[in-house]
């Protein structure tokens, strides 16, 4: 390395880790990531969230720490704080969990004791390992009960759910998760959950920069409390955050600290706080909107070419496809288009034949693209090389991934990724 690495330090220092960091920094600008959950981040949060205020333990909430030196490090948590607030038209906000999963048991935490019922969307049905699936601490220390899709139509029966939550009284109920294509009817869930005398819990997480833009309905004021995390759609650093009406602040905050965790990462509370302002922008809302208009344009084209999507299609950022047509596995076509630059998970759908770590679908989602500025005009090149990525996969034709893979690289050279290296 010369001194034009962008980690020249680091460069220095260790070599070995600045390859590794320059190959992914490579990986990410080469390959067409189509990861719901994944995203580009800012040179901006970028660089806040490698400052010395990884330097700091902070442990307590501003104005209250249980160390001394606070001044600056008070003030980037309350940025944080009041923008979280602002943008989301909330009452409180705590900026501290570490990521979603501990965000989620801190609302268990302050609001169940162990052994109570609690109720999510079972993991398969595309809900998360933390809304109470059997093997999370969540399915383990509490007693979970899940709702799921209908098979015909691929959408959450409300009527399941409701008749689940009156016969089964949870304390909490969880909305959101981590593979739904569709819009999340957080006015029936809340109506459920009042019902049922249960906690609202909506997790945001995968659709929480779309309803900042405005390209998906609120959660406010229908949940009790909101938990998202900070690096999907809402492109700001890994970490998470909860947010409630007044009356559950004190639950929310004692629950993460000291309940469940120490100092809070200062360098992530600031990055954070600049993915919030960055989000506040008009052209955040732009993007928003763009996410989901790429990904019904993807959608469209990808059932064009004969590929069965879960419900038929996307009302967000993400899409389900199920292989099982297609005869190819997920795992398989998961990994050869790996190999041919586009990356994908694969994933089980709705009552999946098939175990999870060899389902019969792949989740592919648009907010990484859009970062890069790809539109609506480029979904159905987008299709194409999934299509034939997929075909090639299916007959074990190396050098047509190859090709694709050089075919991506070279759309990908036209639109730069924010936060990477020239
Ligand atoms: N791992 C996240 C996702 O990919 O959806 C959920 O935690």
């Amino acid at each position: 390395m010369n001194d034009t690495t962008p980690h020249p330090a680091l460069a220095a220092t260790d070599p070995e880790l600045a390859a590794l960091v320059g190959a992914e920094e490579q990986l990410q600008a080469e390959t067409l990531r189509l990861i719901p959950s994944e995203n580009y981040v800012s040179q901006a949060v970028l660089e806040a969230s490698g400052t010395v205020l990884q330097n700091k333990y902070s442990e307590g909430y501003p104005g209250r720490r249980y160390y001394e030196g606070q001044q600056n490090i008070d003030q980037v948590e309350t940025l944080a704080i009041e923008r979280a607030k602002a943008l989301f038209g909330v009452d409180h906000a705590n900026v501290q969990p570490y990521s979603g999963s501990p965000a989620n048991l801190a609302v268990y935490l302050a609001f169940a004791e162990p052994g109570d019922t609690v109720m999510g969307m079972a993991l398969p049905m595309g809900g998360h390992l933390t809304h109470g699936w059997g093997v999370s601490v969540t399915g383990k220390w509490f007693r979970g009960v899940q709702y799921g899709v209908r098979q015909d139509t691929g959408l959450i029966d409300f009527d399941q759910v409701r008749e689940l939550a009156l016969k089964e009284r949870p304390k909490v109920i969880f909305c959101g998760g981590t593979a739904l294509p569709r819009t999340i009817d957080f006015a029936a869930f809340g109506e459920i959950a009042r019902e049922a005398g249960a906690v609202l819990v909506a997790d945001v997480a995968h659709i929480a920069g779309l309803i900042v833009g405005g390209a998906h309905p609120s959660p406010v004021p229908h949940a009790d409390v909101i938990s998202t995390t900070t690096h999907k759609t809402l492109r700001g650093p890994r970490g998470a955050m909860l947010m409630s009406r007044e009356e559950h602040a004190k639950a929310l905050d004692k629950a993460v600290f000291p309940g469940l965790q120490g100092g809070p990462h200062n360098q992530t509370t600031a990055a954070i706080a600049v993915a919030l302002r960055e989000a506040a922008q008009p052209s955040f809302r732009d993007y928003a909107h763009a996410v989901v208009a790429n990904a019904r344009a993807l959608a469209e084209a990808l059932l064009a070419r004969g590929f069965d999507l879960v419900s038929g299609g996307t009302d967000n950022h993400l899409i389900l496809m199920d292989l099982t047509p297609k005869e190819v596995p997920g795992k398989i076509a998961a990994k050869a288009l790996d190999r041919a630059g586009i990356v994908v998970n694969y994933n089980t759908v709705p009552y999946d034949p098939r175990k999870p770590f060899d389902p019969s679908g792949v989740r592919i989602g648009t907010p990484s693209l859009t970062s890069r500025g790809l539109g609506t005009e480029q979904m159905a090149q987008v299709a194409d090389w999934i299509d034939r990525g997929v075909a090639a996969a299916g007959s074990g034709d190396e050098d047509a991934l190859l090709t694709i893979r050089a075919e991506v690289a070279d759309l990908m050279a036209s639109f730069p990724a924010p936060g990477l290296p020239v």
